[in-house]
């Protein structure tokens, strides 16, 4: 009984230093990855800097590293880690919290319910 104990406890110890190892191992990867950052830029209908903030605040929950957006030119330009998120899932983020996108539309209750100032021309 005594034998299996202890045996238990070296397949703890064993699993918490793979882990440890691992979580070195994904920590230099990370560091290569903040090398391989991809830059896109896409259309986002919106207004004035609360539009901007939301929008840039949005694809930043997704994962983007940099966002800005120009209201004059409805252009928002992101940087992001490749292998953690994409220009797809960013779009369909953005549209999420009331901003069409050159590929999503925001539904229609989340652009109803944003402040009246940032109500967009949709039909542009
Ligand atoms: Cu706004």
């Amino acid at each position: 009984m005594k034998t299996i104990k202890l045996f238990i406890s070296a397949l703890f110890v064993l699993a918490i230093a793979l882990k440890a190892g691992a979580q070195t191992h994904d920590h230099s990867k990370m560091n290569m990855n903040q090398v391989n950052v991809k830059t896109e830029s896409f259309k986002v209908l919106g207004n004035c800097d609360m539009c901007k903030a939301r929008i840039e605040k949005a694809v930043k929950e997704e994962g983007a590293t940099k966002a800005s957006w120009d209201s004059k030119t409805q252009i928002l330009t992101v940087s992001f880690d490749p292998s953690k998120t994409n220009k797809d899932a960013l779009s369909k983020k953005v549209a999420s919290v009331g901003h069409d996108t050159e590929k999503y539309k925001a539904p229609d209750d989340v652009y109803a319910r944003l402040p009246a100032c940032c109500h967009y021309d949709r039909n542009k």
